[in-house]
Parts: C-alpha cells; sequence; structure tokens
C-alpha cells in the first residue's frame, strides 16, 4: 500500500499474505521436549523453542558453558549430532483438515525431520522458516516428531571439502579466537563460531518456535492488499521521527473480512509513516559525494553504535534484556544502531521496540568478514532467507537500511585473504552473483528503503566501479570503518574525515562485578590465563595498556587484586576518552569540508553490546552495566554540544547542535589549576547564531594567549571545562579538555572523595565531597543492578550529587556497602 501527500510518499509494507477462511487450527510444539546425541549416551529433557547447550546446563550435564574455560571445553558438544523428540496427540480436528503444515519459525541449523517415522524435510539455514505439508502423516493417537540435527562443525568442513575448485576464505578463525573452521559455508550465526569478541559456541537446536497449523482448502481466501490502495494526504498523518528529533505515533490498522456474512479475518497492526532517502550527491568543495541519510525531508546525523548478538545462546535473550539495551542506547541520547551481519536477525521484539523508541536501524544481511561460496543450493537457501527477512522486518519504520554484508567489499578489494591476482575475477563474480544478482535482486522486493551492498562500501561509486570499489574506505563517499589501536587517539589529526563512520572503536575489559560469577581468585590478574584466554583480539590486552600509557600512569598498586581492577578501570577510562575524541571530531566535521573532505553525517561506534564477559569494543557490559564509555555517551550524543579542540597550538570550540530551531550561543571557558578546585579565570565569546543540524565554530584563541591572560597556568598546571550558554542559561553538556596527558600534570593531589548516600521519593542519590580537582571520578556499586545519572566525571567542585536507578529492589545500606569509587589518582 502507498501513501502519498504533499512532498511525501510513503509505503506502507503490510502484507498479510494467505489466510484462511476460518481461522487455522494451530497446535504450538513449543515446551518440553526429549533430546540425545547420537549415540544416545546423554539424554535428557530440552525446552523448545531452546538450544542443545542451554538444555545440557539447565538439566546439570554441564556448567554455566560462560564459565572460565568452558568455552574449550565444552566444544565436543558441537562435535556431536543431537536429535530432539516430541509426542503429540493428533486430535480429530486435526486430521480431519484438508492441510496440516509443520511449521519450524527457526531450526539451528542442518537437520532431517521426521513424522511418525517419515521423512518430511530438510533443514540447512537457521535463518529461515520452515514450513512442511504433513496432511495424511497424523494418526490417531500419539504422534513422533523427530529433529536431527547435524554437527554444523563437521557439516561446514563437509561443505569446505566439497567445494574443491578453489578456496573460500578464511578457512579458519585466528589461533586467538579459540574457534571453528569454515562458518562461511553454513547459514547460522557467523559469530557462533566464534569472533574477536565473543566465544565459540556453534549452537544447535530449535531456536524458535514449532507449531501445526490446519486449514481448509476450499476455504482459503487469498487477502493480497496490493489491489487496494490508499492515498492519504502527508498532512492527514503524524510522522514517525528518529530519537531526539520527535515523536513516534503509531496508528492501528484494524482488518476485518467478512464471508457470507461472517467474519472470517479480523487482524490489527501497527502502522507508522515516514521516508527515508538516502543523498548521495555532489558536494561543493569536494571531490566524491555526499552520505546522509534523510528522515521526512530532513537530514540527520545518525548518532550510535553497532549491534551484536546479546547472547551466543539466543533463547536467553529475553524481552528484558532487550529492552534493557535499547534503553540504555536511547538514554546515551542515540537514534540509531546497526545490526551487524556477523550476527543474526534480530527478533520482531527487537525491531518493535526501536520503532517505539525511534532507533533508526541499519540492517545488514548476515554475511561477514569472509569470502562465500556461490553453489546453487546456496544461493536457494539465501534467496529464501532474504525474501523472508525482508517480508517479516519492512514494515518496520525503524529500518532504513538494508546493507549486503559486513566488510566483504573491503576484504576483496584490500586482498585480506592473500587471492592471486589470476584468481581475483572468480571471487569478483562470486561477490556480484552473490549480493547484487541475489541477495539485492530479491531485496529489491523492498523499494521503500535504500539497499547498500556492503559496509564499508562508497555507495554509488562501488556501483560505479563494479561492485568493488578501488577503495572501500574512501573518506570522499559512502561509509568507513576506522580501527588504529597504536597512534594517539587523542589526537583528532589521525581520524579520517569521512562522510559517514560506521564503525570505530577501542577496547576496554568490563567491570570486576561481571567477571566475578566466570572467574576464581586465580584469575584476578591481567597476567593470568583467564585474562588472556578471553581476549580474543591479538595482542589485544596489550594494546590497551599502550594507548592508555600514552596519557596515563598505569595502576601499581601491590596488592594483586587492587591492581587488577585498577587495570581494568584505566582500559576503560582509555577507552571512553578514546571513542570520545573520535565522535565529537565526527559531530564537528558535519558542516565542513577541509581539504575536500568532511560533512560527516554518522558516527555509529563499535560496538553497543557483549556476548559474554570478556574484554570488547563494547559501551555496556554483558549483563547491562554501563562501562564509562556508555556515561561518556550520554553527553558526546547530546543535541547540543561544545567540542574542543586544538589546531597548531590553538584552541577552537564548536557549539554542534542536532536542532530543528536555530540558536544564538556563546563558549564559556573555565581555566582549573590541577591544584585547586575555584577556576583560576573564565573566558566568554561573543553570542554566535548555530544554524539547527549544524556545527558552527564559536571560540577560537591560541592556547599560550589564553594562559597567559589566566594567572600563573601553564599546560602542565592547568586544565579547561567548558559550556554553552545562552541568556537562558547553559545549553548541553558541560566538556573538558586536558592541556597535557594527566600522567604529566603537575600539582594533582589525591582527592580523598567521602561519600554520603540518601535517598527520597524519587530514589537514590549520593553525595561526593572532592579534596580536589579529580579525573574520571567512577562510582560502582558491584553487582547491584542499575546506573548513575553521570559517571567517570572531571569533579571541578567540592560537592557534587549523583543520582542512582536502581534496576531492583536495593536499600541505602547495601548500596553504601557495594559503593566503590575510584579517579584517576588513585591509582599509583
Ligand atoms: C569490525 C567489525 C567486527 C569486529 C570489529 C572489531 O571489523 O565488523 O568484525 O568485531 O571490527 O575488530
Amino acid at each position: 500500500m502507498t501513501l502519498c501527500g504533499n512532498g511525501i510518499c510513503v509505503v506502507l509494507c503490510w502484507f498479510l499474505g494467505v489466510s484462511s477462511g476460518l481461522r487455522p487450527v494451530a497446535l504450538s510444539l513449543d515446551g518440553k521436549w526429549s533430546l540425545s546425541n547420537s549415540d544416545c549416551s546423554v539424554s535428557l529433557p530440552a525446552e523448545v523453542p531452546g538450544c542443545v547447550h542451554s538444555a545440557l546446563q539447565q538439566q546439570g550435564f554441564i556448567q554455566d558453558p560462560y564459565f572460565r574455560f568452558n568455552d574449550v571445553s565444552y566444544r565436543w558438544i558441537a562435535y556431536d549430532n543431537w536429535t530432539y523428540t516430541t509426542t503429540f496427540a493428533g486430535s480429530t480436528q486435526l486430521r480431519a483438515s484438508q492441510k496440516v503444515l509443520l511449521v519450524f519459525d527457526g531450526v539451528d541449523t542442518v537437520a532431517s525431520i521426521w513424522l511418525n517415522g517419515l521423512a518430511v524435510g530438510k533443514t540447512d539455514n537457521m535463518f529461515r522458516r520452515y514450513d512442511f505439508t504433513v496432511s495424511g502423516l497424523l494418526k490417531d493417537g500419539d504422534n513422533v516428531l523427530k529433529v536431527s540435527l547435524l554437527s554444523p562443525v563437521l557439516y561446514a568442513s563437509e561443505r569446505r571439502k566439497a567445494h574443491s575448485a578453489y578456496r573460500v576464505p578464511p578457512e579458519c578463525p585466528p589461533d586467538v579466537q579459540k574457534g571453528e573452521c569454515h562458518v562461511n559455508f553454513i547459514r547460522k550465526e557467523q559469530s557462533s563460531f566464534s569472533w574477536d569478541w565473543g566465544p565459540s559456541f556453534p549452537t544447535m537446536g530449535l531456536w524458535k518456535g514449532v507449531r501445526l497449523e490446519a486449514f481448509d482448502v476450499l476455504q482459503l481466501i487469498q487477502l493480497v492488499f496490493e489491489s487496494f490502495s490508499f492515498f492519504l494526504q502527508s498532512s492527514q498523518v503524524k510522522l514517525w521521527w528518529p530519537n531526539g528529533h520527535g515523536d513516534q505515533p503509531c496508528y492501528r490498522l484494524t482488518v476485518r473480512g467478512f464471508q457470507g456474512g461472517f467474519l472470517v479475518l479480523n487482524t490489527e497492526s501497527k502502522v507508522y509513516f515516514r521516508s527515508v532517502e538516502l543523498v548521495q550527491e555532489p558536494v561543493v568543495g569536494s571531490p566524491g559525494l555526499s552520505f546522509y541519510f534523510r528522515i521526512n525531508g530532513k537530514p540527520i546525523f545518525l548518532k550510535g553504535s553497532n549491534w551484536i548478538p546479546a547472547h551466543s545462546f539466543q533463547d536467553r535473550v529475553t524481552p528484558a534484556v532487550l529492552r534493557n539495551l535499547l534503553q540504555s542506547a536511547v538514554d546515551a541520547r542515540m537514534n540509531a544502531l546497526r545490526v551487524w551481519g556477523g550476527g543474526v536477525y534480530e527478533q520482531d521484539l527487537f525491531y518493535s521496540i526501536c520503532d517505539e523508541m525511534g532507533i533508526m536501524v541499519w540492517q545488514d544481511f548476515m554475511f561477514a568478514c569472509a569470502m562465500y561460496p556461490t553453489e546453487g543450493d546456496f544461493i536457494q537457501t539465501v534467496r529464501e532467507e532474504v525474501i523472508q527477512q525482508v517480508q517479516r522486518l519492512k514494515s518496520h519504520p525503524s529500518i532504513i537500511a538494508w546493507s549486503g554484508n559486513n566488510e566483504n567489499e573491503a576484504a576483496l578489494a584490500t586482498d585480506w585473504f592473500n587471492i592471486p591476482v589470476s584468481q581475483r575475477p572468480a571471487y569478483l563474480k562470486d561477490y556480484v552473483t552473490l549480493y547484487v544478482d541475489n541477495i539485492r535482486a530479491v531485496g529489491q522486493e523492498d523499494q521503500s528503503r535504500p539497499f547498500l551492498v556492503s559496509s564499508p562500501s562508497n555507495g554509488a561509486e562501488s556501483e560505479q566501479e563494479g561492485w568493488v570499489a578501488s577503495n572501500p574506505y574512501d573518506p570522499h563517499y559512502g561509509d568507513t570503518h576506522f580501527y588504529s589501536y597504536t597512534l594517539d587517539c587523542w589526537d583528532w589529526r589521525t581520524f579520517p574525515r569521512t562522510r559517514f563512520a560506521s564503525e570505530y572503536g577501542f577496547q576496554s575489559w568490563p567491570s570486576f562485578s561481571t567477571l566475578l560469577p566466570v572467574s576464581i581468585k586465580e584469575d584476578w590478574s591481567y597476567n593470568s590465563n583467564f585474562s588472556s584466554h578471553r581476549q580474543h583480539h591479538e595482542d589485544g590486552n596489550l594494546r590497551m595498556l599502550l594507548q592508555a600509557a600514552l596519557h596515563f600512569n598505569l595502576p601499581n598498586a601491590t596488592d594483586p587484586v587492587k591492581r587488577f581492577t585498577d587495570t581494568l578501570y584505566i582500559t576503560q577510562v582509555m577507552q571512553a576518552q578514546c571513542v570520545k575524541t573520535q565522535t565529537e571530531f565526527y559531530r564537528r566535521s558535519q558542516s565542513e569540508i577541509i581539504e575536500g573532505k568532511g560533512r560527516t553525517m554518522g558516527a555509529l561506534y563499535w560496538q553497543l553490546n557483549d556476548v559474554w564477559q570478556a574484554p570488547s569494543w563494547s559501551s555496556i557490559e554483558f549483563g547491562g552495566k554501563w562501562k564509562m564509555l556508555h556515561y561518556f555517551a550520554q553527553n558526546f550524543f547530546a543535541a547540543v554540544l561544545p567540542v574542543g579542540f586544538e589546531d597548531g597550538d590553538t584552541l577552537f570550540i564548536y557549539a554542534v547542535s542536532d536542532l530543528s530551531h536555530d540558536l544564538k550561543l556563546r563558549a564559556a571557558v573555565s581555566v582549573y589549576s590541577w591544584s585547586d578546585l575555584d577556576p583560576v579565570c573564565t573566558l566568554k565569546s561573543d553570542l554566535h547564531p548555530i544554524s539547527g543540524g549544524s556545527a558552527t565554530a564559536i571560540f577560537k584563541q591560541p592556547v599560550a594567549a589564553l594562559l597567559a591572560g589566566c594567572g600563573s597556568c601553564t599546560r602542565l598546571t592547568c586544565l579547561l571545562t567548558f559550556h554553552l550558554e545562552d541568556s537562558s542559561g547553559q545549553q548541553g553538556p558541560r566538556n573538558h579538555h586536558f592541556l597535557c596527558s594527566p600522567k604529566d600534570a603537575q600539582g594533582v593531589q589525591r582527592p580523598n572523595i567521602t561519600v554520603r548516600h540518601s535517598q527520597d521519593e524519587a530514589g537514590y542519590s549520593v553525595t561526593l565531597h572532592s579534596a580536589s580537582v579529580a579525573a574520571f571520578v567512577w562510582l560502582d556499586v558491584g553487582n547491584v543492578t542499575g546506573r548513575f545519572g553521570s559517571n567517570g566525571f572531571l569533579m571541578t567542585s567540592r560537592n557534587r550529587t549523583v543520582r542512582f536507578n536502581a534496576w531492583c529492589n536495593t536499600s541505602v545500606e547495601e548500596l553504601s556497602r557495594s559503593l566503590t569509587v575510584t579517579s584517576l589518582r588513585d591509582l599509583y
């Protein structure tokens, strides 16, 4: 159905497909099944939906798979074949129906299905729903349904062997990931064979619902609504807006169908209205093309992060887990998430929550960091996967773009896998066959949103270059991914001034309380076997310390546990400060072209969430606890933000505004001595007009001149804070700028922070009292779940009150028992 109006044409993607005249009789087969391995040496009850690992744990056959080194200890599970069996009664009504379908909403992954001893079908793709006709196979009394699952690891390896013509790299993940090989040969969550942030748990199971649907064919009514078109003026509907740009009003669409005077159909669905365009057009003063999203005609800067699977075992991703993570995204003022292509197409609820919260979703298809085979059966199952996923998801306004894969264009273009030049054409052909001729071709059934073939890509320019650009990271086109761990992340010059930053990031460790349930005392050191085991990125632990050491003193406590927890803390400080610097660089680059580059219109850092308790790029730990980075994101994604940086020893302050209306703002800069809580001096710029959706320089002064006019300050003894204000007061958060690395700062005192706890109708709060300027003040209440109003902050006042929003029942006593306060000066 297409809705068009003045300036806006809204395609309402609404498919009811085929519905029976009388509602189908549905018999859910979810619940308790039995499960056994290939030689029946292990048999146990198992929940459906669920997976083998979860069943084994629930029945006490294995410990928590996330505990210590269990990912490796439990490798055997995925090398075995497993059979799920259930028995159900074939009711008269079921058997009397003319058509009976056995419906699997999700089988993980390679299975043969047997009903009463007769083969009814096979599956080979975790991302498809499968329907098998079983009319005539049902018996009176007990019916036995068996699903026999092949080891995904052995299956992938067999498929690899069968593909003898040429290799389809990578063969195996790097050793540091302790993973399994050939995941690209099986249509399953690619990160389930391990990733650089995640364990190898190649799951097996019935991960979504199973049911029988029975109906009478003669009464079938084909309801194809593309025979109906409703035209509405856009002025007649309220539009869906991304978070921070307006509301997300929804309409309820009720459809009732009558046949012979009887109500035969009654459905209700939510309908939203919005338009999306991806603008790729010439940019004045710059070679290349723009790359930005226009929602309802308004250019929007995408602020957010990248989403990975929230658990290795999808049956544990509960509605509460999803809500908590997505609410955390919104609370950090994000308006967009990219569902990354190495995980899963998320469950319906994920997208419904994104619709409600105004989170725009860049949806990858599930292909990542690899070449893929293009045999007929592989292509066929992928086509079906794409058809089904597009149909399932296209009515969600939150999804603003499809994207064919993660980094596979870049992998080919920049030769990650050492493919000989003579063989390149074959791989290029396969690439175009899979992503262009099939996924894109099928995906274009949905014309209502842009389709990108890869991320990163040069967008329209990649297409011009035959779908694989010579440099898919070209900052003049499309989106980029950028990682550098060795360069100094405080130096914004190291970042590409890209059109759209869809991935960038730095690792950190999660907090001690998150590691506690999966570790024991001997693990609690940075050099323990456990610490290196959980690190899946080559030299990751060392790289974090080297990056941190550029600006901070590393912990030197003699108590080993304190040294460990201090080290976890410093990695979070490093990560937060690095991603802040990079994100602020992207946000302030939105209105400028410098040396032909700029007009950045998106900053999606890598990565929002974690799959287990381990070091990673995430800003939220497994379990939902916010890292320091996530608290920083609350500020660096604020609608109105002051950004400070130096260029050639001159301090610049930009005012960045995502608002729709214009403002008049001035910058107020305060200079503090590290040794004193009272500002040495405060400077203010003139008021400057700030257009809505822009970044404007409003303060510029050489640092030397600024300090010369401010008492006896030097770069080593002083630091800056700054904010924006208008006649009504401060607008947006306060920000800070260090004039030297904190490790070189002079006059830094121990803040000896003391705490007072209180509780009122609104909840809990802590009031901190500090004896001196304190940097990166971190409040941690261990495993009491919840979050602080702010955290990781620079304290330049004697007192500061911070609220704690508890996610479960707690008390002042528990909070005061659990609270620790750490600041930078406490580490050495
Ligand atoms: C990008 C992602 C992921 C990876 C991350 C960190 O390449 O697409 O594959 O986890 O970098 O290395």
